[in-house]
Order: structure tokens, then sequence, then C-alpha cells
């Protein structure tokens, strides 16, 4: 059985949507420490899990029967600039519970890291899985600080750790929860709403991001790799980059009449001038065949479609 972490974030349900497809609806199960949407009670198991709580992140491990762990508990980049405490808390010590449990219990666990591990001492564009890491947020910190830690207890101990640096993803039903990336979210939303977009990062910043239908297919493919193809534990995914221009320009092919005005967060500018424009990633496309189907122009297309048709049903109940 697999047990997911944080699973009502940006990512959890689309998670196990997919993996409740390949595996059966019982053998995936979202765990959060919010009380979910009911749509999502009525499809696969539901708990409350909270990964600060050993024992009961271990009596749900026992009880059970976990095999692999999905670990997307997290306090995103720029929620953990404002809340450096809380950050440490859940992206460090909670962190080290999932170790240790998955450790002790032979679990194969993934976690994912991000472009966030990097700072701007890191080679940019683009940026290679083995570079300098000198990230300046608590997040960054504590993703280089997972990577690390992962690997250590996977040559120390065996523990079967996978971890892959995603991107910013772009979804088209689900939030994202306090990133530096959100704005690539958030225009579709404010595209197809009012036509209007204030965006928090310059026109020109240029970040790596991916469709989520993309990472999710990554995340299944990499944890479904057979051991030995992994030469690596830590790799870095790659999909396309984008600035919020680009975006924005593409966007106003089918929808001309957005407006687009910039008004700069200081915090959020100067994390992702920090960050890599582009990832190297022909590790994973050498190891474990890893291959993205969407570029620009086809992320658009798949999330003005899914945002036009949920505005259409939310109009229509
Ligand atoms: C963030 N979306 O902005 C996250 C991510 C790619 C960056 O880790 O914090």
């Amino acid at each position: 059985k697999v047990l997911i972490t944080g699973g009502l974030g940006q990512l959890g349900v689309g998670l196990a949507k997919l993996l409740r497809r390949r595996f059966g609806e019982n053998n995936v199960i979202l765990s959060d420490i919010r009380k979910p949407p009911n749509h999502v009670y009525h499809h696969g198991p539901f708990i409350f899990s909270d990964v600060l709580d050993y024992t009961s992140l271990r009596e749900t491990v026992v009880n059970n029967n976990v095999s692999w762990l999905v670990h997307y508990a997290a306090v995103l980049s720029a929620v953990g600039e404002n809340n450096v405490a809380l950050a440490k808390e859940v992206n460090i010590t909670g962190l080290h519970n999932v170790l240790d449990i998955a450790t002790e219990h032979g679990l194969r666990l993934f976690v994912p890291s991000t472009i966030g591990a990097f700072g701007p001492s890191s080679p940019r564009d683009p940026t290679p899985d083995l570079c300098v890491q000198r990230p300046r947020t608590i997040y960054g910190v504590s993703k280089v600080h997972a990577e690390l830690m992962g690997e250590y207890y996977h040559h120390r101990y065996g523990l079967d750790f996978r971890c892959l640096r995603y991107p910013g993803i772009i979804s088209a039903d689900s939030e994202p929860g306090g990133g530096t990336t959100d704005y690539a979210v958030q225009i579709f939303h404010a595209a197809v709403k009012s036509g209007l977009f204030e965006c928090n990062l310059r026109s020109d910043t240029q970040l790596p991001m991916m469709y989520i239908d993309d990472c999710l297919r990554a995340t299944l493919e990499f944890l479904e790799a057979p051991a030995e193809t992994l030469l690596n534990r830590t790799y870095n995914i790659h999909a396309m980059s984008f600035t919020p221009h680009g975006l924005a320009q593409e966007i106003q092919r089918v929808l001309p009449d957005l407006k687009v005005t910039y008004n700069v967060d200081a915090v959020r500018q100067a994390i992702a001038d920090g960050w890599p424009m582009a990832l190297e990633d022909t590790a994973a496309r050498r190891d474990w065949g890893w291959k993205h189907e969407y570029d620009l122009a086809e992320l658009v297309q798949a999330v003005l479609a899914h945002v036009t048709t949920g505005n259409q049903l939310a109009r229509a109940h």
C-alpha cells in the first residue's frame, strides 16, 4: 500500500488518482491534517496523519501495511520565509520522522525536492544534477537537507530513497500552497474569470515549469523504476521554462483580452532571482526514461480547457 502525506496539497489528490488507477482504489491512502472536501472522502481511503507526530505516523504505516511512502507534507518557499519556525518543524523534523519510520519498516520513500534547492551561486542555465547548492530560503535549505539525509540513509541503512527535483508545477483543479511559482497557476484563473491579472514577479523572470500530469507521471514512473537502473537517488526533471511575459503571451493567443500588470513582491522576486532558469535532466532521461509531454503551447491549452470547464460547471450549480 502507498501512503501520501500532505495529501491535500497541490499534488496529492492528483497523484492518488493516478496511483489508484494503477494499484487499486483501496491501496492508496491519502493523509493530511486538514479535513478534506467531500469528493475526497468518496474516492478511496483518507486518514488524519500529522508528520510531526512520530507515534501516530508509525501506527498508520504499521496498521495499514504501508510499503511505499510519498512524503508531500511541506511548507513551501514563500510561506516558509514568513514562518521559518514552522518550515523548520514541518520540513526538517517531519522529514526525520518519515526517514526513521521508512527505514525501520523497509519502505520505499519518495520525497520531492525542487528547483528551490539551488541558490544564487548554482549554475542557473541549465542547472546540473550535481553542483553547488547554497539556497537562501529555509525551504531550500530543508530540501537540500532532505536530499542529503535520504541519500545518507540509502548508503548507510539501505533505505530505498527516491527524490525528484520538481520545477514549478502548473495544475488546473488544485491550488498551490504558497510558493514562488504560484503566479503561473493563478494567471489562468484570472484570465478566465476577470481577464485581469496582477503578477507578483517581474515580467522577465524565467523559471522551469511543468504541467501537473507530466509531474505525476514522472513520479509514478520513477517510483516503479527497478532499483538497479537508478545510478542516482536524486534527479532533476525538466519540461519547459518561461517568464510571466511569455506565459501571458501564450494565453493571449486564446484569450486576447487578458491584461497583465506587475506589482512585484520583493520576497518572491528575491527567491526567484536565485533559482535555476532551466534544469539539466539528461540523467533522468537516460536512467529511467523520463520524457515530458507538455511544452508551453500544450500546457496552456490543457489548463485553459480545464479551468474553463470548471468555471462553467460552477456557474451551472
Ligand atoms: C515553490 N512551487 O514555489 C514551489 C516549488 C518549484 C518551486 O518548490 O515554493
